[in-house]
């Protein structure tokens, strides 16, 4: 059998940043693997990471192997996918600042995850909860306007509708993923804010429209989120 043209290693169980490699796949019609869900593939996974694999070992999953190259780092994968699916202008400087505004969705979804792992990734949720209250309130009254005020204050200044002004790219599938992951988890903060956003809600609902995409969260390839995840519903971190 001839080898798959993508193949994705992230943790079967969990949509994780996985996801954001998964939308930019489902989009570009790319015909992909997720290897970690075959049989077999989560060994494969651990092994590489064991440096199994030529070249540079990944640090964690998500990672892409595409022929011999192997590629980790959610930003640096969708940077490497984004032009070979079309999913992102040809020209220099708008790539670079799709590749810009990927990290900074990298930054939000870190301090999503510390906002109930502020401790150690290590420890249960269970063992840190005291701190993760703490956190979240700082997380969910200044980091998340912030964050949320920036993007929509992008689509604004592109002149959007989408982060890249007229152009949908793979910025949009992962702003939409972390609108998402978001409102699971904070789904009172969300509502809060919801008057400020407006521009972010009507991405996150265009998305959602675009026929691949569709096609996709209503398949059993789109696992549903859970507290195993990096967005997590704990009633007690959101907004009162
Ligand atoms: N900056 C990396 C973070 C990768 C990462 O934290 N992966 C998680 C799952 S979402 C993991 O398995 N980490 C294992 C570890 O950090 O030891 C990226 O964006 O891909």
């Amino acid at each position: 059998m001839p080898r798959p043209t993508f193949e994705l290693f992230y943790w079967p169980s969990i949509q994780g940043r996985g996801e954001f490699v998964r939308l930019a796949l489902e989009e570009g019609g790319a015909r992909y693997v997720d290897v970690a869900r075959t049989p077999g593939g989560l060994a494969e996974l651990t092994s590489m990471m064991r440096g199994s694999a030529k070249g540079l070992a990944p640090f964690a999953p998500p990672f892409l192997r595409h022929g011999d190259r192997v590629i980790a780092q959610t930003a640096a994968i969708l940077l490497y996918l984004a032009p070979r699916l079309a999913l992102v202008p040809k020209d220099e400087a708008i790539r670079v600042h799709a590749h810009q505004l990927q990290l900074t969705l990298a930054d939000l979804v870190a301090e999503a995850h510390d906002s109930h792992h502020p401790i150690a990734v290590s420890l249960y949720y269970e063992d840190q909860r005291r701190e993760a209250r703490r956190r979240s309130e700082h997380f969910r009254t200044e980091r998340l306007p912030k964050f949320l005020g920036y993007f929509e204050q992008v689509i604004e200044r592109t002149g959007g509708p989408r982060l890249l002004g007229r152009t949908p790219s793979y910025v949009d599938l992962s702003l939409f993923q972390v609108m998402l992951g978001l409102e699971y988890a904070f789904p009172r903060a969300l509502a809060k804010l919801s008057r400020r956003i407006r521009r972010l809600r009507a991405l996150r609902d265009a998305v959602a429209e675009q026929p691949r995409i569709a096609a996709y969260l209503a398949s059993d390839r789109r696992l549903p989120f859970n507290e195993d995840d990096l967005f997590r519903h704990y009633p007690e971190l959101d907004a009162r």
